[in-house]
């Protein structure tokens, strides 16, 4: 275990306060004189000055459709839009802009990935394979299409130490398997899979694989070439951009021949009475008016999160891990679920029989916003025994000294019931 003294060194050597003041929403008061204390970043992130800067700004400057005027603003807002791709492309190291679809979110993306590659090459006794941790997002349209299709779904277990089972996932592997989705970083446990070596195994075997990278991607370096992974989904609310956009990674020769969700403009190349041919990639899955300032200010938290550096952010969340999950165990009655080996900023706990709503809203009180509830993962729940949970979780921009305001209400807290 790291001393306190080391852990604030590293927080100094970051300059954590500089990034801080980035954040407009950081410096709020609640109730009148306490600091906010935000730790439900998995839920979504803040946003930095630049990025609300960018967006105010394009509609403000730049504001026209994309890829179909001629004119200067037409043309500005195409170059920033499809900027914004190359952005992404960049940060997620895939080998070609074809390879981003622009989405609302993960949600979007695994819909999208489920509604056209899963209709199109799943069928009956086929086997889908996913996780007990995942959100509900990476299990709900996976059993949209498997009723439509005839197709099973199996779930690899996770241990008590919140870690996948291996040995199950070997023995689960087999030629039925068409597909294995699960998520780089679980949003209860905080679990960071190894889905480099799952995802080896599962080629070896001639799957598929499809990982939702909601949590992860805004948190560590992302090389899906390097990862060799066949989709990747991310939400750009959750690093540092704004709501209602995120991507879909997929590789070109299965985008080629994925059939299209929607129809409409930007998505086709010629309409005829009888029939229609569709536009190029990526914009073949992009029908409709895009997110243009959306996804133009995602490719400024991009640019961003790139600005700290993705190794920065993870060291700092390092940081305030292992001092909460040192700090925590003090408090009577804690709980904490999951014990993995690599696990990112995420803490879910119980303090003795104190239902998670009521003990967040009396830490609301202190000003500490955490999570409550099934986190949308009632699978993971299930498996826990138990139907909700406190979670905390940290981005770059939380401090040690907010996770002792945090132990600090939660002592007082618990004291009340
Ligand atoms: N996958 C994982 C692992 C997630 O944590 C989430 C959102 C999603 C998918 C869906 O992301 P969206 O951007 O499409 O909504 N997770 C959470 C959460 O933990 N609390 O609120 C949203």
């Amino acid at each position: 275990m790291v001393s306190i003294n080391e852990l604030q060194t590293i927080e100094t050597k970051i300059d954590i306060q500089s990034i801080r003041a980035d954040f407009p929403i950081l410096k709020q008061v609640m109730y009148g004189d306490k600091p906010l204390v935000y730790l439900d970043s998995a839920a979504t992130s803040q946003k930095p000055q630049i990025v609300i800067d960018a967006h105010k700004e394009y509609y403000e400057n730049d504001n026209a459709n994309v890829h179909r005027g001629i004119y200067a603003l037409a043309h500005r807002a195409t170059l920033a839009y499809e900027g914004a791709r190359e952005k992404v492309r960049s940060f997620l190291n895939a080998g070609s802009n074809k390879e981003i679809i622009f989405t609302g979110s993960t949600t979007d993306a695994i819909n999208l990935v489920a509604a056209s590659w899963g209709r199109k090459n799943l069928t009956k006794g086929d086997v889908i394979l996913l996780t007990e941790m995942e959100h509900h997002s990476n299990v709900v349209p996976w059993q949209i299409v498997a009723k439509e299709v005839g197709a099973e779904i199996q779930y690899i277990p996770f241990t008590e130490s919140g870690e996948l089972d291996q040995i199950a996932f070997g023995q689960m592997l087999n030629s039925r398997v068409k597909l294995l989705a699960l998520t780089h970083m679980s949003n209860v446990l905080g679990t960071i899979n190894p889905v480099a070596e799952m995802i080896r195994s599962a080629h070896r075997n001639g799957s598929l694989v499809l990982v939702d990278g909601a949590q992860s991607a805004a948190h560590m370096a992302v090389d899906v070439q390097a990862l060799d992974v066949d989709f990747y989904a991310i939400s750009g609310h959750k690093m540092m951009g704004p709501t209602g956009t995120g991507a879909l990674y997929a590789k070109e020769e299965l985008l080629q021949d994925m059939p299209p969700v929607k129809g409409g403009g930007e998505m086709i190349h010629l309409v005829k009475k009888e029939y229609f041919t569709t536009a190029d990639l990526p914009h073949k899955f992009e029908a409709g008016t895009p997110n243009i300032g959306g996804a133009i200010a995602l490719g400024v938290a991009v640019d961003y999160l790139n600005k700290i550096g993705m190794d920065t952010i993870h060291q700092q969340e390092q940081t305030l891990l292992s001092y909460a999950l040192d700090k925590m165990p003090q408090i009577a009655g804690m709980n904490i679920y999951g014990d993995p080996k690599l696990r990112g900023g995420i803490i879910s706990f119980n303090v003795a029989d104190i239902h998670p709503h009521d003990l967040s809203q009396v830490l609301d009180q202190y000003g500490v916003a955490i999570r409550s509830g099934h986190h949308c993962a009632q699978i993971a729940l299930a498996k826990l025994g138990v139907e909700s949970t406190n979670r905390v979780s940290f981005y770059v921009y939380n401090t040690i000294e907010e996770i002792d305001i945090m132990i600090d209400a939660l002592h007082k807290s618990v004291k009340l019931f």
